[in-house]
Protein backbone atom coordinates (compact mmCIF):
# COMPACT_ATOMS: atom_id res chain seq x y z
CA UNK A 1 0.00 0.00 0.00
CA UNK A 2 1.69 3.09 -0.99
CA UNK A 3 2.40 5.89 1.50
CA UNK A 4 1.02 3.82 4.36
CA UNK A 5 3.38 3.80 6.95
CA UNK A 6 2.29 1.28 10.10
CA UNK A 7 3.20 3.31 13.24
CA UNK A 8 1.65 1.27 16.23
CA UNK A 9 0.23 -1.77 17.12
CA UNK A 10 -2.44 -2.34 20.31
CA UNK A 11 -3.56 -5.33 21.28
CA UNK A 12 -6.57 -5.17 19.26
CA UNK A 13 -6.11 -1.95 16.93
CA UNK A 14 -3.09 -1.26 14.53
CA UNK A 15 -2.00 2.64 13.83
CA UNK A 16 -0.98 3.54 10.13
CA UNK A 17 0.16 7.16 9.13
CA UNK A 18 -0.67 7.75 5.46
CA UNK A 19 1.44 9.97 2.98
CA UNK A 20 -0.51 13.27 4.09
CA UNK A 21 0.20 13.27 8.14
CA UNK A 22 -3.28 11.51 8.38
CA UNK A 23 -3.47 8.91 10.99
CA UNK A 24 -5.74 5.55 10.11
CA UNK A 25 -7.08 3.94 13.35
CA UNK A 26 -7.88 0.48 12.23
CA UNK A 27 -9.73 -1.96 14.42
CA UNK A 28 -8.81 -4.96 13.88
CA UNK A 29 -11.24 -8.60 14.90
CA UNK A 30 -8.56 -9.61 17.58
CA UNK A 31 -10.41 -9.89 21.25
CA UNK A 32 -8.12 -9.48 24.42
CA UNK A 33 -9.74 -11.15 27.53
CA UNK A 34 -7.85 -11.52 31.08
CA UNK A 35 -5.11 -9.78 29.27
CA UNK A 36 -5.04 -11.43 26.87
CA UNK A 37 -5.19 -11.26 23.06
CA UNK A 38 -6.83 -14.74 22.19
CA UNK A 39 -5.52 -16.94 19.15
CA UNK A 40 -9.53 -16.67 17.93
CA UNK A 41 -10.82 -13.83 15.97
CA UNK A 42 -14.59 -12.23 16.44
CA UNK A 43 -15.85 -11.50 12.27
CA UNK A 44 -16.55 -8.06 12.40
CA UNK A 45 -15.83 -6.96 15.30
CA UNK A 46 -13.77 -4.40 14.54
CA UNK A 47 -15.93 -2.62 12.04
CA UNK A 48 -18.56 -2.91 14.32
CA UNK A 49 -16.87 -0.76 17.26
CA UNK A 50 -15.96 1.35 14.17
CA UNK A 51 -19.08 1.91 12.81
CA UNK A 52 -20.01 2.34 16.57
CA UNK A 53 -17.70 4.95 17.28
CA UNK A 54 -18.56 6.94 14.21
CA UNK A 55 -22.12 7.10 15.52
CA UNK A 56 -21.26 8.08 18.65
CA UNK A 57 -18.88 10.94 17.33
CA UNK A 58 -21.61 12.24 15.48
CA UNK A 59 -24.08 12.56 18.35
CA UNK A 60 -20.89 13.91 21.02
CA UNK A 61 -20.16 16.82 17.75
CA UNK A 62 -22.42 19.58 20.07
CA UNK A 63 -20.71 18.54 23.24
CA UNK A 64 -16.68 17.99 22.28
CA UNK A 65 -15.01 18.10 18.88
CA UNK A 66 -13.45 15.16 17.79
CA UNK A 67 -10.17 14.04 15.68
CA UNK A 68 -12.18 12.49 12.49
CA UNK A 69 -11.16 14.00 8.99
CA UNK A 70 -12.46 13.33 5.71
CA UNK A 71 -9.83 11.32 4.02
CA UNK A 72 -10.28 8.51 1.81
CA UNK A 73 -9.85 4.73 3.75
CA UNK A 74 -7.45 2.30 1.57
CA UNK A 75 -9.79 -0.77 0.32
CA UNK A 76 -8.29 -3.45 2.81
CA UNK A 77 -9.75 -1.35 5.70
CA UNK A 78 -13.26 -0.35 4.80
CA UNK A 79 -15.38 -0.28 7.39
CA UNK A 80 -13.23 -0.40 10.09
CA UNK A 81 -10.57 2.50 9.95
CA UNK A 82 -11.32 6.18 11.35
CA UNK A 83 -8.60 8.81 9.50
CA UNK A 84 -7.57 11.37 11.63
CA UNK A 85 -5.55 14.17 12.52
CA UNK A 86 -2.90 13.32 14.80
CA UNK A 87 -2.58 15.20 18.43
CA UNK A 88 -1.19 15.55 21.15
CA UNK A 89 -2.44 13.27 23.55
CA UNK A 90 -3.17 14.16 26.97
CA UNK A 91 -1.05 11.33 29.21
CA UNK A 92 -4.53 10.48 31.40
CA UNK A 93 -7.42 7.93 31.33
CA UNK A 94 -10.12 10.19 31.26
CA UNK A 95 -13.13 8.00 32.75
CA UNK A 96 -16.60 8.62 34.11
CA UNK A 97 -18.64 6.03 35.79
CA UNK A 98 -22.23 6.00 36.89
CA UNK A 99 -22.23 2.89 38.34
CA UNK A 100 -19.77 0.76 40.40
CA UNK A 101 -17.63 -2.24 38.25
CA UNK A 102 -14.53 -3.13 38.06
CA UNK A 103 -11.49 -1.03 39.19
CA UNK A 104 -13.80 1.49 41.11
CA UNK A 105 -15.45 -1.55 42.83
CA UNK A 106 -12.00 -2.74 44.46
CA UNK A 107 -11.01 0.78 45.24
CA UNK A 108 -14.16 1.10 46.99
CA UNK A 109 -14.57 -1.99 48.97
CA UNK A 110 -10.82 -1.03 50.36
CA UNK A 111 -10.99 2.46 51.02
CA UNK A 112 -14.77 3.36 50.56
CA UNK A 113 -13.45 6.07 47.50
CA UNK A 114 -12.49 5.89 44.88
CA UNK A 115 -9.93 9.05 43.26
CA UNK A 116 -10.70 11.07 46.31
CA UNK A 117 -14.41 10.89 45.87
CA UNK A 118 -16.10 9.89 49.34
CA UNK A 119 -19.17 7.11 48.19
CA UNK A 120 -21.51 6.42 50.47
CA UNK A 121 -21.62 3.21 52.35
CA UNK A 122 -23.60 0.12 51.58
CA UNK A 123 -22.77 -0.07 47.57
CA UNK A 124 -22.57 -3.24 46.01
CA UNK A 125 -21.10 -4.66 42.68
CA UNK A 126 -23.14 -2.81 39.89
CA UNK A 127 -24.68 -0.03 42.44
CA UNK A 128 -25.60 3.02 40.83
CA UNK A 129 -23.75 6.29 42.15
CA UNK A 130 -25.81 9.17 43.67
CA UNK A 131 -24.22 11.19 40.71
CA UNK A 132 -22.06 10.00 37.83
CA UNK A 133 -18.07 11.06 38.54
CA UNK A 134 -14.79 11.76 37.04
CA UNK A 135 -11.91 8.71 37.64
CA UNK A 136 -9.18 9.51 35.58
CA UNK A 137 -5.93 6.57 35.99
CA UNK A 138 -2.83 6.88 34.35
CA UNK A 139 -2.30 5.54 31.20
CA UNK A 140 0.10 2.45 32.24
CA UNK A 141 2.96 1.24 30.02
CA UNK A 142 2.36 -2.20 27.85
CA UNK A 143 1.11 -4.88 30.28
CA UNK A 144 1.02 -3.01 33.27
CA UNK A 145 -2.58 -1.72 34.60
CA UNK A 146 -4.07 1.63 34.86
CA UNK A 147 -3.84 3.19 38.49
CA UNK A 148 -6.97 5.69 39.31
CA UNK A 149 -5.35 8.87 40.45
CA UNK A 150 -7.34 11.50 42.28
CA UNK A 151 -8.38 14.57 40.11
CA UNK A 152 -5.62 16.43 42.43
CA UNK A 153 -2.97 14.46 40.54
CA UNK A 154 -4.13 15.13 37.04
CA UNK A 155 -4.42 19.24 37.77
CA UNK A 156 -0.36 18.55 38.60
CA UNK A 157 0.21 16.47 35.88
CA UNK A 158 -2.00 18.93 32.73
CA UNK A 159 -2.49 21.80 35.07
CA UNK A 160 -5.67 22.94 36.71
CA UNK A 161 -7.28 24.57 33.87
CA UNK A 162 -6.69 21.26 31.45
CA UNK A 163 -7.90 18.95 34.23
CA UNK A 164 -10.83 20.93 34.73
CA UNK A 165 -11.74 20.71 31.25
CA UNK A 166 -11.82 16.66 31.05
CA UNK A 167 -13.21 16.31 33.99
CA UNK A 168 -16.10 18.77 32.29
CA UNK A 169 -15.78 16.52 28.97
CA UNK A 170 -15.67 13.41 30.11
CA UNK A 171 -18.79 13.90 32.49
CA UNK A 172 -20.74 15.28 29.63
CA UNK A 173 -19.76 12.63 27.60
CA UNK A 174 -20.97 10.21 29.58
CA UNK A 175 -23.82 11.64 30.32
CA UNK A 176 -25.22 12.00 26.92
CA UNK A 177 -24.18 8.47 26.07
CA UNK A 178 -25.51 7.45 29.21
CA UNK A 179 -29.01 9.21 28.30
CA UNK A 180 -28.98 8.02 24.54
CA UNK A 181 -28.11 4.30 25.59
CA UNK A 182 -31.05 3.98 28.31
CA UNK A 183 -33.38 4.87 25.52
CA UNK A 184 -32.52 1.69 23.89
CA UNK A 185 -32.33 -0.26 27.21
CA UNK A 186 -28.96 -0.17 27.56
CA UNK A 187 -27.22 1.18 31.21
CA UNK A 188 -23.70 2.49 30.20
CA UNK A 189 -22.08 2.04 33.73
CA UNK A 190 -18.96 3.42 32.81
CA UNK A 191 -16.36 4.97 29.87
CA UNK A 192 -13.34 5.87 29.59
CA UNK A 193 -12.18 8.36 26.66
CA UNK A 194 -8.90 9.50 25.24
CA UNK A 195 -8.17 13.28 24.16
CA UNK A 196 -5.48 15.51 22.67
CA UNK A 197 -4.81 18.62 21.61
CA UNK A 198 -4.88 19.81 17.90
CA UNK A 199 -2.46 22.12 16.30
CA UNK A 200 -4.52 24.86 17.64
CA UNK A 201 -4.49 24.30 21.14
CA UNK A 202 -8.30 23.25 20.72
CA UNK A 203 -9.32 19.99 23.24
CA UNK A 204 -10.12 17.28 20.61
CA UNK A 205 -11.91 13.78 21.40
CA UNK A 206 -9.99 10.86 19.95
CA UNK A 207 -9.41 7.15 19.97
CA UNK A 208 -12.69 4.99 19.85
CA UNK A 209 -15.93 6.05 21.61
CA UNK A 210 -18.64 4.36 23.66
CA UNK A 211 -17.79 0.94 22.89
CA UNK A 212 -17.86 -2.63 24.32
CA UNK A 213 -14.41 -2.19 24.36
CA UNK A 214 -13.78 1.24 26.12
CA UNK A 215 -17.14 1.29 28.26
CA UNK A 216 -18.98 -1.44 29.91
CA UNK A 217 -22.39 -1.89 28.13
CA UNK A 218 -25.49 -3.53 30.81
CA UNK A 219 -28.83 -4.66 29.38
CA UNK A 220 -31.29 -2.77 31.60
CA UNK A 221 -33.43 -5.39 32.18
CA UNK A 222 -31.03 -7.82 33.64
CA UNK A 223 -29.28 -5.04 35.83
CA UNK A 224 -29.22 -6.37 39.40
CA UNK A 225 -26.95 -5.07 42.04
CA UNK A 226 -25.05 -7.39 44.18
CA UNK A 227 -23.72 -9.41 41.64
CA UNK A 228 -21.21 -8.67 38.64
CA UNK A 229 -23.64 -7.30 35.47
CA UNK A 230 -24.39 -9.29 32.23
CA UNK A 231 -22.46 -7.10 29.53
CA UNK A 232 -22.62 -6.64 26.09
CA UNK A 233 -19.11 -7.66 25.03
CA UNK A 234 -17.11 -10.55 25.96
CA UNK A 235 -19.20 -12.37 28.95
CA UNK A 236 -19.12 -15.61 27.00
CA UNK A 237 -15.12 -15.09 26.13
CA UNK A 238 -14.34 -14.40 29.77
CA UNK A 239 -16.80 -17.36 30.78
CA UNK A 240 -14.46 -19.73 28.55
CA UNK A 241 -10.88 -20.60 29.72
CA UNK A 242 -9.02 -21.95 27.15
CA UNK A 243 -7.39 -19.89 24.26
CA UNK A 244 -8.94 -21.45 21.28
CA UNK A 245 -13.05 -20.66 21.32
CA UNK A 246 -15.16 -22.33 20.04
CA UNK A 247 -17.62 -21.71 17.25
CA UNK A 248 -20.56 -21.25 19.37
CA UNK A 249 -18.38 -19.00 21.42
CA UNK A 250 -17.55 -16.91 18.62
CA UNK A 251 -20.93 -16.93 17.50
CA UNK A 252 -22.90 -15.84 20.75
CA UNK A 253 -19.78 -13.07 20.95
CA UNK A 254 -19.95 -11.72 17.64
CA UNK A 255 -23.88 -11.36 18.51
CA UNK A 256 -23.20 -9.08 21.52
CA UNK A 257 -21.21 -6.85 19.20
CA UNK A 258 -23.76 -6.40 16.95
CA UNK A 259 -26.78 -6.34 19.18
CA UNK A 260 -24.56 -3.77 21.33
CA UNK A 261 -24.31 -1.29 17.77
CA UNK A 262 -28.01 -1.99 16.86
CA UNK A 263 -29.52 -1.59 20.24
CA UNK A 264 -27.57 1.81 20.71
CA UNK A 265 -28.03 3.07 17.30
CA UNK A 266 -31.62 1.52 16.39
CA UNK A 267 -30.03 0.12 12.88
CA UNK A 268 -29.22 -3.43 11.67
CA UNK A 269 -26.09 -5.06 10.79
CA UNK A 270 -25.53 -5.54 7.75
C1 LIG B 1 -3.26 7.74 19.40
N1 LIG B 1 -3.61 5.75 20.28
C2 LIG B 1 -4.19 4.50 20.70
C3 LIG B 1 -5.15 3.53 18.65
C4 LIG B 1 -3.18 1.69 18.39
C5 LIG B 1 -3.16 2.60 19.44
N2 LIG B 1 -5.60 11.35 16.90
C6 LIG B 1 -4.50 10.78 17.48
N3 LIG B 1 -3.34 11.46 17.42
C7 LIG B 1 -2.24 10.92 17.97
N4 LIG B 1 -2.22 9.75 18.58
C8 LIG B 1 -3.35 9.02 18.70
C9 LIG B 1 -4.55 9.53 18.15
C10 LIG B 1 -5.80 8.84 18.24
N5 LIG B 1 -6.77 8.29 18.34
C11 LIG B 1 -4.19 6.76 19.61
N6 LIG B 1 -2.38 6.05 20.54
C12 LIG B 1 -2.12 7.27 20.00
C13 LIG B 1 -4.17 3.53 19.58
C14 LIG B 1 -5.15 2.64 17.59
C15 LIG B 1 -4.17 1.71 17.47
F1 LIG B 1 -2.24 0.79 18.22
Amino acid sequence: MTGLRHVYSGKVRELYETGDGVLLLVATDRISAFDHVLETEIPDKGKILTQLSLWWFDRLAEIVPNHLVDAPIPAEFAGRAMACRRLSMVPVECVARGYLAGSALADYRSSGSVCGVTLPAGLSDGSRLPRPVFTPATKAPRGEHDQNIPAAVVAERVGADVAAELERITLEVYLRGAELAERRGIIVADTKIELGFDSGGALLLADEVLTPDSSRFWPADQWSPGRSQPSLDKQYVRDWLPPLLPEPVVERTRDTYVRAYESITGLSWG
